[in-house]
């Protein structure tokens, strides 16, 4: 069975049998992860620009982007003018976003604090958290320009005090950078700002051609070549996740609203006709409800032509005979959003425990997060990831750095045992380093 995002595995169903229905089912399988040609490809980019620089960096532009000029840097005049040409009520709306995902992304900071414990006599321990150097964020601006996508990663890179922040989008047909981005990127605090796509921007970035040094991380989504780059720049850089196709959940009962459940099925299939959508219900009336409804929607949906095939292709309806039923099927979706839309909405909330945000009854969107509204990151782990990891927040960028101060006093607690074990092992120079200080140590103790 397929239900869009993942295939279940044979002992989940056999565990579950007879216990759940499929109601409406996706297609057989579930959207590729990874396509071969495109990894070729991105490979053969990338060794380009490490060999070619700059040069072919920009040639790669002019071939794949049409950009023309003779800079791809946007100046700090143009970046914090990018706002004038805006809608009043779009400003006002990005503005509120910016503020709200830092607030948040401040508010979580405050939950990380440095600690210092004695954990034996004379050996004291602790972290702090330093943040990471350099962030090259990629803000995509494709068929939908996602302006909260700077808020997520730029923003929060910014609140979590990383000092050097380079922002890089595509330049649209006119060679130019998408204002809105630009304005997202001012108002999040970017330290720089290029008009440079894909696989260019994101090796750029990586191999430290725009501004001289490398960056130590690259975040933000993109196309599968974006993903792709940022997969083989791992290890090299740090990368915040690497992001499929957006999917949705829903977890309704009998008390939902199938009109607002499937417009929040269809709010997410919208990105794109691979995004999964899946509703699991422990009503069956709500779940038919809910593909019909969802049907009457589509038909005058302006961007039906997107949602439509995701749906049909990526969309499932899962009847579940109990809520343990429910969670233990969504625990296996592990969806990048999810909703509830329950009567009692916090049993769903202590029981789940795979997803990359949770929304909390009828009247929480994953619109509201995903435009930054809500303050939460919308960077999220898709297609299972959110069995191992969550979301990028502002802990991301934080590096709890450990520290230990070994006094004098306490060099036999330490030393007497190293010396032990690093002569089991065959370690003599590291046996040394305890079987010196405590030779030190025993003619000071003489001493007194
Ligand atoms: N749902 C997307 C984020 C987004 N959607 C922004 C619309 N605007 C990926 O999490
Ligand atoms: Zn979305």
């Amino acid at each position: 069975h397929s239900v869009g995002f993942m295939r279940f595995s044979p002992s989940v169903l056999a565990a579950l049998d007879g216990s759940y229905r499929l109601l409406k089912a996706a297609a057989d399988r579930p959207p590729a992860q990874r396509d071969p040609a495109v990894a070729d490809r991105v490979s053969e980019m990338l060794s380009e620009i490490e060999r070619g620089g700059m040069d072919a960096v920009l040639r790669y532009a002019h071939e794949l982007d049409g950009w023309r000029g003779d800079t791809v840097e946007i100046s700090a005049a143009e970046l914090s003018r990018s706002g004038d040409e805006l809608p009043k009520d779009v400003r006002v709306g990005l503005e509120l976003g910016a503020e709200r995902t830092k607030a948040f992304a401040l508010a979580q900071r405050s939950h990380l604090v440095d600690f210092e414990t004695e954990l034996a006599d004379g050996l004291i321990t602790g972290h702090r958290y330093v943040p990471v150097g350099r962030v090259g964020a990629y803000l995509p601006a494709g068929r939908f320009p996602l302006l909260a996508s700077a808020f997520m990663t730029v923003g929060v890179a910014k609140a979590a005090g990383v000092p050097s922040v380079l922002a890089c989008t595509p330049p649209g047909k006119d060679g130019r950078a998408h204002p809105a981005v630009l304005y997202s990127a001012y108002l999040s605090g970017a330290d720089r700002a290029y008009a440079l796509g894909g696989v260019q921007a994101l090796a750029a970035m990586a191999f430290g051609l725009l501004d001289e040094r490398p960056v130590d991380m690259l975040v933000g989504a993109g196309n599968a070549y974006v993903a792709e780059a940022k997969r083989q720049l791992f290890g090299r850089v740090a990368i915040d996740l690497l992001a499929g196709p957006s999917e949705v959940a829903v977890l309704a009962d009998e008390t939902a609203d199938p009109v607002l459940v499937a417009a929040d099925l269809l709010g997410q299939a919208e990105h794109g006709t691979d995004s999964p959508a899946a509703l699991v219900t422990t009503s069956q009336r709500l779940g038919e409800e809910v593909i019909a409804e969802i049907d009457r929607q589509l038909a005058t949906l302006a961007t039906k032509e997107i949602a439509g095939p995701a749906w049909r292709d990526y969309g499932s309806v899962t009847w579940a005979k109990d809520a343990a039923t429910a969670v233990e099927l969504m625990d296996e979706l592990a969806p990048e959003h999810l909703e509830i839309h329950t009567a009692d909405d916090g049993y769903y909330h202590e029981a789940l425990r795979n997803y990359g945000s949770i929304f909390l009854g009828t009247w929480s969107t994953v619109a509201y997060s995903d435009k930054g509204m809500a303050g939460t990151n919308h960077v999220l782990p898709t297609a299972g990831g959110a069995k191992h990891s969550a979301g990028l927040s502002v802990s991301r960028f934080l590096k709890p750095l450990t520290y230990q101060r070994v006094t004098q006093a306490a060099t036999p607690l330490l030393a007497e045992a190293v010396d032990a074990i690093s002569e089991y092992e065959g370690m003599a120079a590291h046996r040394a380093t305890a079987t010196l200080r405590l030779a030190s140590y025993g003619a000071t103790q003489e001493g007194n």
